[in-house]
C-alpha cells in the first residue's frame, strides 16, 4: 500500500533536516508521496521527483506581532495540505514546535491523520531542561501517535528528562550509500595542496560550542608532534571565529584547512585518513556514519550516542570527552599503523552497511507508519 506522507523539518543544513529530506526521497522511489511542508526548500532537495511536493510556510510579518507566528503558520499549513491532499501520515523532526504544530492540525481537520515524532536531540538535551518548554515538549510526545529517537541515549535521556510514558521506538540515522562511499578524489589533494606523504585528518559540523572544535584543534596540534598532517575543519557557526583564533594563537595556520560549508562530503572523507567529533552532547552523529561509509575510521567522545555509532576498537575510538592527550593518543595510533587503519577502515564500512543503511532504516519508517495506520 503507498501512503501519502507529510514531513517537516528545519530545512537548513543540519544532521535532522539531512535525515528528514533524504527520507523523503527514498521513500518516493518506494512509490509513496511525499509533502514537505517547510519554511523553505530543503537544501537537500536536489532533484525533480514526480510524487514529491513542496508546500512553503509563509510567516505573517504584520507589525503588531511582536513576534512572527511560524508556529501558528505551520500548523495552518498542515491542516491545509492535510486536508486537501488527504494525507495518512505527518512525520515530524523535532518535537519543539513541530509535534504541536501537528497535533494543533490534527485537532483542526479532525480527521484521521497520524503523527509520527522523531527526537533528533537538542529539543531534548538542551530544551528538555528549559522549564519555558519542558511541559510542551511532553505534551507533543504524549500526544504523537508513535515517536521514535536517533539513539538508545536520547530515548533514556527524555524518558529521564520529561518523565514521559509514551513509548519511543530508537531509529538510527542512515546514509545512502549511493552517495556516501570511498572515490577516487585525489585530485583534491593535489588541489588544496596536500603533499602526498601527509595524513589528512577531518571535522565537520556546524561550530556550535557542544562540538567542541577547540578540543580538535588543540589534539591536531598535539599529533602533529609525531605525524604530517593536515586538518580540515568543514562547515560554518558561532565558534568558526575562535577556532581560528586558535589555531593562529598556536601556529598551525599553515596545517589547518577551513572550508566552510560544502556540498559534497563525500569527496573529502574520501581523501581523509581519520574523522574526529569530539561533542559533550551528540545524540548520535551522523557525521561519524558518513565519514564510516567512506572507510574512514573514527574516534568520539563518551557522549550521549556516540557509543551506539562506534566499536572502540573495532570501527574506531571512544574517548574521554576533552581528553586532547588520550585523544591525540589514539589518532597517532590510527594514523602510523598501517595494519590498524585498514581493520577500522574495513569494520567501519560494515558497520555502516550492516546497522545504517538506507534499507533497514527505512523498512523501520515504514514499519511504523503501517503499525500507527493500523491503529496497533
Ligand atoms: O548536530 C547538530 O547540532 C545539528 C542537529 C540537527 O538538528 O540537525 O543534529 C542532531 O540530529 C542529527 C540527526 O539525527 C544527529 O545525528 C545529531 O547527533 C544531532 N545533534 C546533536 O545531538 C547535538
Amino acid at each position: 500500500m503507498k501512503l501519502k506522507i507529510g514531513i517537516t523539518c528545519y530545512p537548513t543544513v543540519g544532521g535532522s533536516g539531512i535525515i528528514a529530506t533524504e527520507l523523503g526521497k527514498l521513500l518516493a522511489e518506494k512509490g509513496h508521496e511525499i509533502h514537505f511542508i517547510t519554511s523553505g526548500v530543503p537544501f537537500r532537495l536536489d532533484k525533480v521527483y514526480s510524487n514529491i511536493f513542496y508546500h512553503e510556510v509563509e510567516v505573517n510579518n504584520y507589525s503588531v506581532f511582536q513576534y512572527p507566528p511560524y508556529d501558528l503558520s505551520l500548523a495552518n499549513k498542515m491542516a491545509e495540505v492535510v486536508k486537501r491532499e488527504k494525507l495518512d501520515i505527518l512525520h515530524v523532526h523535532y518535537a519543539i514546535p513541530h509535534a504541536i504544530c501537528a497535533f494543533l492540525a490534527k485537532e483542526m481537520v479532525g480527521g484521521s491523520v497520524k503523527i509520527v515524532t522523531t527526537l533528533h536531540g537538542t529539543d531534548i538535551t538542551v530544551l528538555g531542561n528549559d522549564h519555558s518548554l519542558s511541559e510542551m515538549i511532553r505534551f507533543g510526545i504524549e500526544k504523537s501517535d508513535a515517536v521514535t529517537a536517533v539513539s538508545v541515549n536520547l530515548i533514556e535521556q527524555t524518558e529521564q528528562l520529561l518523565h514521559t510514558t509514551k513509548k519511543i521506538e530508537p531509529v538510527y540515522n542512515f546514509i545512502d550509500n549511493r552517495v556516501y562511499f570511498k572515490k577516487d578524489c585525489s585530485c583534491l589533494r593535489r588541489e588544496y595542496k596536500i603533499e602526498d606523504h601527509e595524513k589528512v585528518i577531518i571535522h565537520v559540523s556546524n561550530f556550535r560550542s557542544v562540538k567542541r572544535v577547540p578540543d580538535v584543534v588543540r589534539s591536531f596540534a598535539k599529533i602533529i608532534d609525531h605525524v604530517e598532517a593536515k586538518l580540515l575543519l568543514l562547515g560554518d557557526g558561532p565558534e568558526y571565529s575562535k577556532v581560528c583564533r586558535l589555531v593562529k594563537e598556536l601556529g598551525i595556520q599553515d596545517k589547518v584547512l577551513f572550508l566552510g560549508n560544502q556540498k559534497h562530503v563525500s569527496d573529502f572523507l574520501s581523501i581523509s585518513d581519520l574523522m574526529m567529533l569530539l561533542s559533550e552532547k551528540e545524540s548520535f552523529g551522523l557525521v561519524l556514519l558518513e565519514a564510516m561509509a567512506c572507510e574512514v575510521p573514527v574516534i568520539g567522545t563518551l557522549a550521549g550516542g556516540i557509543p551506539e555509532v562506534i566499536v572502540d576498537g573495532e570501527t574506531g575510538f571512544i574517548c574521554e570527552v576533552g581528553d586532547v592527550d588520550q585523544i591525540a593518543t589514539r589518532a597517532i595510533e590510527i594514523l602510523t599503523d598501517p595494519i590498524l587503519h585498514k581493520k577500522l577502515a574495513i569494520s567501519s564500512l560494515q558497520r555502516a552497511k550492516t546497522h545504517f543503511s538506507q534499507e533497514i532504516i527505512i523498512s523501520k519508517y515504514e514499519d511504523i507508519y503501517f503499525t500507527v495506520l493500523n491503529g496497533e
